[in-house]
């Protein structure tokens, strides 16, 4: 059967390149971007879908024949803690929609996104493993990790081929963030270029484990390319790429822009930050489906800004 993807929550940070990535490898017509608002930056099909609708899911689940699910809507961890119960709703709502919709319509393969988020203090701060004690703090790290467990209770109850990676924050030059705690490491690349004074929400010190976007890209489609068989977590895995801390992402920048100036005006997000992981171990990754990381801080800085410097010339010419 052709496979035909359907991604929700298309015009975030992540969707907006995933789509682009699924498009090249599936083609465009068996791609269905969908969101909350309608996006010029596709060509192909977009359909609106808001997620806490089910029957709206379905309809498009129908009326496109579609084989797989990509679910990235969710509020994240520093916008979420300005209405918690909110957040909570609209966070598993939605998750429930998707799988829901998935086991009435046999879907092949479902894809739900966790995060570095779902650790709290009990988690060792370094090299934290994918099965280390999950007390998360935040209301969307809570929405995660109960959201791993019933993608978990969907595999084991009805054989729903769920499949779920953490990521860390992700950077990429392509889209922005929105409402995360990791947001800063994405930011600062666009105030480098642009000549202008960072100010940065997390202390100096605060090293978060992070991902560039096109690792964060190739992981999701080798996941969801592994042979069933060989997925032998069905919670989420951790994924790494690199950790850094802003005083070590402001040291690279000023290699290439050597005046950049930085303040440091930690607020609620360092609370956040304070309580994830520093650095997470992601062997049982690489050993159940090749994990392998590309980009270091000095190749995403690189690529960051040599990108960043085109958008803002053609955007400003
Ligand atoms: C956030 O900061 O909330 C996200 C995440 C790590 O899941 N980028």
């Amino acid at each position: 059967m052709e496979t035909k993807v359907l991604i929700i929550g298309a015009n975030g940070q992540l969707g907006l390149v995933l789509t682009k990535a699924l498009q090249d490898k599936y083609g465009v017509e068996n791609v269905i971007a969908s969101d909350l608002r309608e996006n010029d930056k596709y060509d192909g099909v977009f359909e609106i879908i808001d997620a806490t609708d089910r029957d709206r899911i379905e309809e498009i689940v129908d009326k496109y024949q579609i084989t797989q699910i990509y679910h990235l809507a969710a509020i994240l961890s520093a916008k979420g803690e300005e209405n918690p119960l909110g957040t909570w709703d609209i966070n598993m709502k939605t998750l429930f929609n998707v799988l829901e919709v998935s086991r009435k319509k046999h879907i092949d393969r479902v894809f739900f996104p966790s995060s570095i988020a779902v650790f709290g203090e009990s988690a060792p701060l370094k090299n934290t493993p994918g099965d280390a004690y999950l007390n998360p703090a935040t209301v969307y790290g809570i929405s995660k990790a109960a959201g791993e467990n019933w993608a978990q209770y969907y595999f084991l109850k009805y054989g729903l081929d769920v499949r779920s990676i953490r990521y860390p924050g992700v950077i990429g030059y392509q889209s922005l963030p929105g409402g995360g705690t990791t947001d800063y490491a994405v930011d600062i690349y666009h105030k480098a270029v642009l000549g202008q004074e960072f100010s940065c929400f997390l202390k100096e010190e605060t090293t978060l484990p992070m991902i560039f976007m096109d690792d964060a890209i190739r992981a999701t489609i080798e996941l969801m390319e592994t042979p069933k068989e060989k997925i032998k977590i069905r919670t989420s895995y951790n994924v790494a790429g690199i950790s850094f801390s802003p005083d070590e992402v402001v040291t690279e920048i000023r290699k290439l822009y050597p005046d950049f100036k930085v303040n440091y005006k930690p607020d609620f997000r360092q609370e956040i930050a304070s309580k994830w992981p520093e650095s997470i171990d992601d062997s049982l990754a690489t050993k159940d489906w090749g994990w392998k990381p590309h980009y270091n801080l000095k190749d995403i800085t690189e690529v960051m800004i040599k990108n960043l410097k085109e958008k803002y010339k053609t955007e400003y010419i």
